[in-house]
């Protein structure tokens, strides 16, 4: 038997499109991808969603990469895990750091269910689903480059449209969209932490607009702001920059922080804990969708199978890949007829990796052996 090892490469993949949020503009995204091999051989493969510096989550590609490699192999190595179970266990003392925690355990957790042929669909307990997507449209130059774009975007079949807005680019973007296209089209907007609770007169000029949500429009330790915009009850306010855990899942939903939940399984720890944040929304009755970070092959096709459980009931930024990417890690997802993607059917996340092109996009690589 060999030494488990897990390589993390880090990739620059070009996106097809600059996305330009309130925290600020790409064009090629960074990603962290883990390949965990276990002693048997077989490898796992997940993506992280941290970016290059923290300016959406606390963690950052190079803080994940250096938890993993101080902090979590060490632990790991004494006793070394062949399930996401025993992952869990081993680094249960760790505190936060749900970005570095959440890779391993994915990566784990792949080569766990590609070792028995068990699509990820079926560990969840769920059942296999097309599921409906929306498209996030980022913050262009001007209007009438937003109204190409959402056009664009409907033409392509997505059923649903999230607008970035920040202070200044907010009621006209949305008044523009509403105006152009129909009234049935299912339009979200999302501030990603860009105002403040001074702010809470003009974000209820939103609800004229008939939003299906409001996502983040407060910084992450915000709660009782969002509570006293949700207590108007007008556009339903959703979090995601806020819920980094089940307990704040909890919190935020008890304290009525939270009409809807952006589940980001990368955000929360991986799959496992988003698999509880969702259980709770469900018996709570707060619809979730399914979070996304331009995931490359393997976070679109995870994220896929995690949205087929009952409790997602709005449609989920899991967009076609060519949304984002001319050449990906794995195969395209492109959307059917109905404006559906569909999660893969192989074991694992069910995405075959295409070597060349990890080759082809890494910038830097390194591999740890647990012995
Ligand atoms: O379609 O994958 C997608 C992107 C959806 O807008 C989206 N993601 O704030 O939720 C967000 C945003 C994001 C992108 C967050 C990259 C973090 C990194």
């Amino acid at each position: 038997m060999s030494p488990a090892t897990l390589d993390l490469y880090r990739l620059a993949l070009p996106l097809v499109r600059p996305f330009r949020t309130s925290r600020g503009e790409e064009t090629v995204r960074d990603v962290l991808v883990a390949r965990w091999t276990g002693t048997d051989g077989v490898s796992g493969w997940a993506e992280s969603a941290a970016d290059v510096e923290p300016v959406y989550f606390p963690e950052y590609i190079d803080s994940v990469r250096l938890t993993i490699e101080q902090v979590l192999l060490p632990r790991l190595a004494d006793d070394c895990p062949t399930t996401v179970g025993s992952v869990r266990h081993t680094v249960a003392d760790v505190p936060g750091n749900p970005l570095a925690r959440g890779l391993v355990e994915t990566a784990v957790l792949d080569a766990q269910l590609r070792r028995h042929g068990m699509p990820l669909v079926d560990f969840l307990g769920s059942v296999r689903r097309p599921i409906t997507v929306g498209v996030s449209v980022g913050i262009p130059g001007d209007l009438d480059t937003l109204l190409n774009w959402v056009g664009g975007y409907l033409d392509d079949g997505y059923r649903r449209v999230k607008l970035k807005i920040q202070p200044g680019w907010d009621l006209a973007p949305v008044r523009a969209v509403r105006e152009a296209f129909s009234d049935e089209l299912s339009l979200q907007v999302d501030a990603n932490q860009a105002y403040t609770a001074a702010d809470i007169p003009l974000l209820s000029r939103l609800d004229e607009f008939g939003l299906l949500l409001l996502e983040q429009p407060f910084a992450r330790h915000e709660l009782l702001a969002h509570a006293a915009l949700a207590a108007r009850h007008g556009t339903p306010v959703c979090l995601d920059e806020s819920v980094l855990s089940l307990a704040d899942a909890m919190t935020a939903i008890r304290i009525g922080a939270a009409d809807v939940i952006n589940i980001k399984p990368s955000r929360v720890g991986g799959y496992l804990t988003a698999v509880q944040i969702h259980d709770v929304c469900l018996a709570h009755g707060v619809p979730v969708f399914c979070g996304g970070t331009l995931e490359p092959a393997l976070g679109r096709a995870a994220n896929l199978a995690l949205a087929t459980l009952p409790g997602f009931t709005l449609p989920g930024d899991i967009s076609a890949t060519s949304r984002y990417y001319a050449r990906d890690i794995g195969a395209s997802f492109e959307l059917d007829a109905d404006g559906c993607l569909n999660a893969p059917e192989g074991p694992g996340n069910g995405v075959d990796v295409d070597l060349d092109a990890i080759d082809a996009f890494t910038v830097e690589a390194v591999t740890y052996r647990l012995d």
